[in-house]
């Protein structure tokens, strides 16, 4: 199963788990970060660092949002100051996640464990600071635009 990355000021890939995990600088146990679940996973904020680097971009402003979609299309929005401990999960005991699949994501520090989202098939890093200060997550099409885009910009 691919996993498809975007951002408007690097570009889109469509990575297998093998290579988004072939570019992380940084894998480590989850356990380090969440204590109660273990397994192998990679560091998302230096992921993007070198993602980024892959495409020639070295001083590129951070993003604002990272936003995730699973297989079944929940998803979730999560500012980038609550990304500090973000990490993706991708195998358990030397075998592909049996629950999660491709990779799921952890939010040690975030608001909300809702926030793990498993099975994540879309990553766009998004670069809009009017959007929502607040991490937000649901099934897509009940998510309103309004709590994606929010503060309400285009509506006057
Ligand atoms: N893909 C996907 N990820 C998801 C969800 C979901 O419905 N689909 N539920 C979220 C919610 S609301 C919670 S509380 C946790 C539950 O994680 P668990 O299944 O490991 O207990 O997963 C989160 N990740
Ligand atoms: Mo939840």
């Amino acid at each position: 199963m691919n996993i498809q990355v975007q951002d408007e000021q690097i570009g889109l890939d469509t990575y297998g788990v093998e290579e988004i995990v072939e570019l992380a600088p940084l894998k480590l146990p989850l356990e380090n970060r969440v204590p109660s679940v273990q397994g192998d996973a990679f560091d998302l904020k230096s992921w993007y660092k070198a993602w980024a680097l892959s495409h020639g971009k070295t001083g590129a402003p951070s993003p604002t949002h990272l936003k995730v979609e699973a297989v079944d299309e929940f998803q979730a929005v999560i500012p980038w100051d609550e990304l500090d401990q973000a990490l993706f999960l991708y195998a358990q005991a030397g075998a592909k996640l049996a629950k999660g699949y491709p990779i799921r994501l952890y939010v040690p520090d975030g608001s909300s464990e809702c926030l793990n989202v498993k099975s994540v098939v879309k990553l766009w890093f998004l670069h809009d600071s009017g959007a929502a200060k607040e991490a937000s997550y649901g099934f897509k099409n009940t998510i309103s635009l309004e709590e994606i885009t929010s503060n309400k910009r285009g509506l006057s």
